[in-house]
């Protein structure tokens, strides 16, 4: 069996705070492979592939602008189950209620712009996975 690979994303919240290298840090003690890594300045038509399962809904539009507010660091990343395993080293969508020890949870909050601002991305699928690294390191 082939690997697993996901794509992580620093968004520009987390990039902007100077948290990349510690969600890095993160990502590398637990284990998983740094295959690709690069900055990306996306544009709205990227944007509006990687979150077209969200269009039409009341936060879409604020999430395109948030994500188009500054450079994010989109990471391929690899290692068995890691799809899984990045999403529990996240935590929960809403930075406020996620569990302290994940990215979220220790280094997110709300500041007033909704939950948007949760510092990072992973696919949730093998499905997004593949279609989403197609679209970020194209
Ligand atoms: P996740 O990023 O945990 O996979 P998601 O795919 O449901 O969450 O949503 C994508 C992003 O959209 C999420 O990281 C933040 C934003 N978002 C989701 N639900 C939201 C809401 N109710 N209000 C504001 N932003 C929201
Ligand atoms: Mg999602």
């Amino acid at each position: 069996m082939a690997t697993e690979q996901t794509l992580v994303l620093v968004k520009p919240d987390g990039v902007a705070r100077g948290l990349t290298g510690a969600i890095l840090a993160r990502i590398e003690a637990k284990g998983y492979s740094l295959v690709d890594i690069r900055l990306v300045e996306p544009d709205r038509e990227r944007l509006e592939q990687h979150y077209a399962e969200h269009a039409g809904k009341p936060f879409y539009e604020p999430l395109l602008e948030f994500m188009m507010s500054g450079p994010s660091v989109a990471i391929r990343l690899a290692g068995n189950r890691v799809i899984e395993g990045f999403r529990s080293l996240a935590g929960t969508t809403d930075p406020t209620s996620a569990a302290p020890g994940t990215i979220r949870g220790d280094f997110g909050r709300d500041w007033g712009l909704a939950v948007q601002q949760n510092l990072v991305h992973g696919s949730d699928s093998v499905e997004s996975a593949n279609r989403e690294l197609a679209i970020w390191f194209d």
